[in-house]
């Protein structure tokens, strides 16, 4: 009997225990704090809430369309605009870290103003960031105010899974007229993937997807991922490596060369430019959020062909 009563499913329970009338609005609440008490619940029923939704949707986008790797502002820009172009596709983002966002949580060093070039302003109009027009650029008055409205906005997106935490270990190839093409993912929790040193062999799950942008940043102890194991696997033959920080020609080199690197692999933002040998830009964000868009683009043409 006690099993049955935990397989019920959760709205029954919900409706069984929820006794006596709770506030409706947050202004129903205010002075009646003594009398207070949140709707009755049974600890397995949040482990549920989380676990059924979290596994249907690992085995949903096992499966996908199109993974993001890294959701930095360009990984960011580029789900946002696939995302709302394309809502037939499933899109899986893989985000190493806990926290998305990448380095666009502060404009540079520790500084709160996010800058961006014109005319990557068209983007903040679309997303409906406001901003301070100074001419040949804008200013966000906080990057974050950046992040957190673009990751909101793909996060709505019924068609696009987030599973941060999660690290891309490798690519799976598969062979083709063309040598080789990415046809998906490895991935594991960064946790383990930052322990294959030290625990003993755990090994990593796997998405199948036509086609994956990789925006992983530049190098470091995550960043150029994919195109470092694109060497490794002798899919190129070397790095250009990130040359110093020129602004002007940064941004437009990092735009201009978002393209499908080898087939069912397009890069896009700072990880292009160790490929390439481009410069970096260092404090100004405008080439991540159109390398995002022209990302988007170049995937799409892969759906239409
Ligand atoms: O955690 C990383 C970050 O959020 C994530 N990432 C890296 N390797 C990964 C892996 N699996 C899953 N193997 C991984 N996720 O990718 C995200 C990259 O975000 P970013 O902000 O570092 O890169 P971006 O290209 O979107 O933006 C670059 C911003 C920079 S760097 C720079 C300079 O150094 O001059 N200037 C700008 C504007």
């Amino acid at each position: 009997q006690h099993t049955a009563e935990l397989v019920k499913p959760v709205s029954k329970l919900a409706v069984a225990q929820n006794q006596g009338p709770l506030a409706k609005t947050v202004s129903e609440m205010h002075g009646q704090w003594d009398s207070f008490t949140f709707a009755p619940i049974r600890e397995s029923q949040v482990s549920r809430a989380m676990t059924r939704r979290y596994f249907e949707d690992l085995d949903n986008y096992a499966e996908s369309d199109i993974v993001i790797i890294g959701a930095g502002s360009c990984g960011l820009s580029t789900a946002y605009v696939l995302g709302t172009q394309r809502p037939d596709l499933k899109i899986a983002i893989i985000e190493a870290s806990v926290s998305p966002g990448g380095g666009a949580w502060l404009g540079g060093q520790l500084f709160s103003a996010m800058v961006m070039r014109k005319p990557a302003d068209a983007f903040l109009r679309e997303i409906g960031v406001p901003y301070e027009d100074e001419g040949n650029y804008v200013v966000v008055k906080h990057a974050a105010l950046f992040t957190s409205t673009i990751m909101a906005k793909v996060l709505q997106l019924p068609n696009v899974k987030l599973f941060n935490a999660t690290c891309v270990e490798d690519l799976i190839t598969r062979p083709s007229s063309e040598g080789v093409r990415i046809a998906g993912v490895v991935t594991n929790w960064t946790l383990v993937s930052m322990h294959h040193d030290d625990q003993s062999c755990m090994d990593p799950n796997t998405i199948n997807a036509p086609l994956v942008i990789s925006t992983t940043g530049h190098d470091g102890p995550m960043g150029a991922f994919c195109v470092k194991r694109l060497v490794s696997m002798g899919r190129i033959e070397k790095l250009g490596g990130m040359r110093g920080l020129d602004m002007n020609r940064a941004e437009d080199a990092i735009v201009k060369n978002t393209r499908e690197v080898v087939p069912g692999l397009i890069v896009g933002g700072m990880e292009l430019s160790e490929i390439d040998g481009a410069n970096r830009m260092g404090p100004t964000f405008g080439a991540m959020a159109l390398s995002g868009v022209k990302a988007a683009e170049e995937a799409l043409k892969v759906f239409e062909t």
